[in-house]
């Protein structure tokens, strides 16, 4: 049976100041993203869940209506997303193939900046906005709470948790601010070309 680990911050966690605080990261990480690796953890050994790939129990749970597993596995791979895409990055270059690729499907970089930024803003509540890879075209999409983009066939490339847990101890209620400072600071544009690469 799987069994649910929570990741190391591949950075400290005063990594991200002054975009993302260490106290924001801490509870986050150790809290958040810890209680739903021991919840997933729970409620896989409970139904005895024998699928041993994340993303399969994720499709599986999300089609099946299992709102337990899916709520907690789901979260668990779309925090493991989001440490691994942030870095301290401030206006940071964005590889030229990735760059070409974005300017190709949105016609400029601040035109999918800012179609990001609003579908974060227009997800109503908790949830994440996403860059995803749909049959091959760049898109940006937005999910409610857990759901991630595979769940809709769709290839997550760059997503950002707008829950307010991810931003209210920084940036109160200015989920604006957060999105805006996410794009400009805290993209590790490498990963997101890399995630790219394997998938196109
Ligand atoms: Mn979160």
């Amino acid at each position: 049976m799987i069994k649910l680990d929570l990741p190391k911050l591949p950075y400290s966690l005063d990594a991200l100041e002054p975009f993302m605080s260490s106290e924001t990261l801490e509870l986050h990480h150790g809290k958040h993203h810890l209680a739903y690796v021991t919840n997933g953890n729970k409620f896989i050994e409970e139904q005895k869940i024998e699928e041993s790939d994340l993303n399969k129990i994720v499709i599986n749970s999300y089609q099946n209506k299992n709102a337990p597993i899916f709520n907690n596995v789901s979260q668990h791979i779309n925090h493991i997303h989001f440490w691994e895409i942030m870095s301290n990055n401030p206006n940071g270059k964005i590889p030229s193939e990735l760059e070409k690729k974005i300017i190709d499907d949105f016609g400029s970089i601040d035109q999918m900046k800012s179609d990001f930024i609003n579908a974060g803003l227009g997800q109503f509540g908790s949830g994440w906005c996403w860059l995803v890879l749909n049959n091959g075209k760049l898109e940006i999409t937005k999910t409610a709470n857990a759901e991630n983009p595979i769940v809709h066939n769709l290839i997550p490339l760059l997503g950002c948790d707008v829950w307010e847990h991810s931003y209210y101890v920084d940036y109160k209620n200015r989920r604006p601010d957060y999105l805006k400072s996410f794009v400009d600071n805290l993209v590790n544009w490498e990963k997101v070309a890399d995630e790219l690469n394997k998938n196109i």
